[in-house]
Order: structure tokens, then C-alpha cells, then sequence
């Protein structure tokens, strides 16, 4: 059977109609993803593979997207490793007991056979949705060292992380222990995904942009490249994408990446100047023009094909993720509206 056309765009062979899904298509915009959700918490929801492949194939089904993307959290694997860990309504992921100190490092659980366990209901879930998903592949993803290590050094969410930035700095031995444990963590979670049955796999360093180039790829890179060096041998495509990172492309291409996502903030054109040649690209529609008129919305989605049109292969997606108060509809209509669209070279 031929590849759906999303995961030949990622593998730099371009289709005369757009591909597209969304960060964070799933949840809260859904009224049918908050009634199935009713009573239970998002890592229990994620844990139950029945609800989480339910949850997965809601979007497919409403908007006609091209990908589903696994639902779960970027948290899920720490969870399942036995820490302590919950996703506070309207906040994000908390920690019951940061980890700050290389005392805290040490103390980490070991990733065994226990860990390995604890991935069944994962497994599980991706199997249940690609039967459901049918030709439409699923996307995997996990976290980046990074942008984990930063729920569990602050705490829970923050905008500078400037408690992470520190320790990498006063002690980047101990950083490095606590970025390779997370590397171990989010990559043994990614080739779960895959084994199971997804065709994609994108690496969320949603937070990296806080960081300048040198410190990247002196306390970052190596550890991202080791999650991703975990479905290296995998025939799967791996998207990275980091929120204010454009200054980060290369080296996060450079990472082991085989596609790179892009924010908002920069036109795809000119990221395309940056990457090598042949980097297929994703993104990278403003989520605030899904709060404007129609019209904006359309002529930014043309804007979106018309940077794109260059790239070796190009999914559309958005800047960042959905925001909870989306119109559904404004989704949907976006999607219809991109499908219409031919793309191919004049
Ligand atoms: O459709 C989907 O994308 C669903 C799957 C998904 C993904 C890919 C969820 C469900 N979370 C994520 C990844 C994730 N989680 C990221 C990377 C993507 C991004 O940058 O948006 C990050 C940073 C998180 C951490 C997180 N989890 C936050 C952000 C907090 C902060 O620091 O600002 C939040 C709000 C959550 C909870 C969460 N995760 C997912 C959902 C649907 C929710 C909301 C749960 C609820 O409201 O009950």
C-alpha cells in the first residue's frame, strides 16, 4: 500500500493537495473530547487505552486532518516510571517533588524491566487507534530532554526556566545525569509508539528557545539526539519542533531530525533558507488568525503554502497548538478550505 501523502511530504516527495493537522488537535476545543473525559484525569485518560484511542481518532474523524497524534502528555513517561506527577486543570504538569539537586539526580528511579511494563497501556493504545486511524497514520511524540527536565526541575510550568538554565550552568555534570536519564525516558517512550504502530514521531522541545545557540549544543543537543537516536533504525520520519527556536533550527535538525516544525514566528521561506537543502518542513499557520475572519484565516493559510512551496516536502500545521477556546468549526472549514488548494508547481 502507497504511504499516505503527509508521510511522503515528511520523506521530501510532494503531493499537489496540502497535508495538515494540528498541535494539540485533541482536547479541550472538543465537546466530545471534555464529555468522554468527564470524571477522569488526563493521566488516568492517558493510561486507559480505550479512552485515549477514542480521543486520538476525535479530531480525525471532525476535521479530516491527515494525521492523528497520539494522545498523551509529554509527562506520561515520567508517570509511568513511578514519579509523582499530575496535570493541574488550567495550569499543566506539577511535580510533587522537583528535582533540583544532584542528591534529587541520583535518586531518579532506574529505567528497567519496570518501566518497560508500564509502556503496556501505551502500546496498547496506539494499537487500538491505527486499527481505528485505518489509512490515516498516527503520529508518536515525546518530550525533549529539555522541555521535561524543566517540569521536573521548576516544578511545573514557568517562563523563563531560569532554574534549569542555572543548574546547567553551576553543575552541567549533574544536568547531563538528569537530561540523559530524560533522553532514556522520552526516547524508550517514542520507539514504544512505533513498534505499536505509529508512522511518525515528532520530539517537543516546546521551551528551547530560551536558550542561545552555545548552550544548546553544548547541554542540549547531545540529549536530544540520544531520544532520537532511539528510532534512528525505525523507517519512521522525525519531526522536531521547538516554540521561538528559529535561531535553533539547524542544530536541532542536526539533533537527528529528519523534518523540522517551525513557529509562527518566522516565514517558511526564509527558515528554508537556514536548513540544508532538502528539509522537509512543517507549520506553521499563526494560531491567532483562528480568532479573526474568515478571510484572514484563508489568506494566511495561503501565505503558509505560498513559503512552503519551495520545500522538498511540506505538512501543514500550526505555529503552536490549538488553544482550549478554539471554534471547532474555524478547524474544520481550514482543513476543507487547504484540501481545495492544488500546490503543485506551476
Ligand atoms: O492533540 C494533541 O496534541 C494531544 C496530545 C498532547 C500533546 C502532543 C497533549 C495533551 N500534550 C501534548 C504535548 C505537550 N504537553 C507539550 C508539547 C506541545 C506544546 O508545546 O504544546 C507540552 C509543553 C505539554 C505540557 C502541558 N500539558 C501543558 C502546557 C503547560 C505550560 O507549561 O504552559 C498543558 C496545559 C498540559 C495538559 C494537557 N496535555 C494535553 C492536553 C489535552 C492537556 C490539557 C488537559 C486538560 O485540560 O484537561
Amino acid at each position: 500500500m502507497a504511504d499516505a501523502s503527509l508521510l511522503q511530504e515528511l520523506r521530501g516527495v510532494r503531493s499537489a493537495t496540502p497535508s495538515v493537522w494540528f498541535m494539540r488537535q485533541a482536547g479541550r476545543s472538543l465537546p466530545e473530547y471534555r464529555a468522554l473525559r468527564e470524571g477522569t484525569t488526563m493521566l488516568d485518560s492517558c493510561v486507559r487505552p480505550d479512552m485515549a484511542a477514542e480521543i486520538t481518532v476525535q479530531p480525525v474523524r471532525r476535521h479530516r486532518v491527515d494525521a492523528g497524534i497520539f494522545f498523551s502528555d509529554i509527562v506520561v513517561p515520567a508517570r509511568q516510571a513511578g514519579l509523582g506527577v499530575e496535570i493541574r486543570p488550567g495550569v499543566g504538569p506539577v511535580f510533587d517533588h522537583p528535582v533540583r539537586t544532584a542528591a534529587d539526580i541520583d535518586a531518579l528511579p532506574v529505567l528497567g524491566d519496570d518501566y518497560e511494563a508500564a509502556l503496556d497501556p501505551i502500546r496498547e493504545a496506539v494499537r487500538l487507534t491505527v486499527a481505528e486511524l485505518g489509512t490515516t497514520p498516527l503520529i508518536g511524540f515525546a518530550g525533549a530532554p529539555f522541555t521535561v527536565a524543566s517540569y521536573m526541575v521548576e516544578g511545573g510550568p514557568s517562563r523563563d526556566h531560569l532554574r534549569t538554565r542555572a543548574l546547567m550552568r553551576s553543575d552541567p555534570e549533574a544536568w547531563s545525569r538528569l537530561a540523559a536519564w530524560v533522553a532514556e525516558l522520552s526516547g524508550r517512550f517514542l520507539r514504544a509508539q512505533v513498534l505499536a504502530g505509529a508512522s511518525a514521531v515528532q520530539l517537543f522541545d516546546s521551551w528551547v528557545g530560551a536558550l542561545g545557540e552555545e548552550q544548546y549544543r553544548t547541554h542540549v543537543q547531545p540529549h536530544s539526539a540520544a531520544a532520537l537516536a532511539r528510532v534512528a533504525d525505525l523507517p519512521v520520519p522525525r519531526i522536531h519542533f521547538g516554540v521561538g527556536a528559529s535561531h535553533l533550527l539547524t542544530p536541532m535538525l542536526e539533533a537527528g531530525a529528519t523534518a523540522m516544525g517551525v513557529d509562527h514566528r518566522m516565514r517558511l521561506d526564509r527558515a528554508l533558507e537556514i536548513l540544508p537543502e532538502g528539509t522537509p518542513v512543517q507549520g506553521n499557520i499563526d494560531p491567532a488568525v483562528l480568532f479573526t475572519s474568515e478571510q484572514a484565516r484563508f489568506a494566511e493559510a495561503r501565505s503558509v503554502l505560498e513559503a512552503g512551496a519551495t520545500a522538498s516536502g511540506h505538512v501543514v500545521n500550526l505555529g503552536h497548538g490549538v488553544a482550549p477556546d478554539t471554534d471547532p468549526q474555524v478547524l474544520t472549514d481550514l482543513v476543507s478550505f487547504l484540501h481545495e488548494q492544488d500546490v503543485r508547481p506551476a
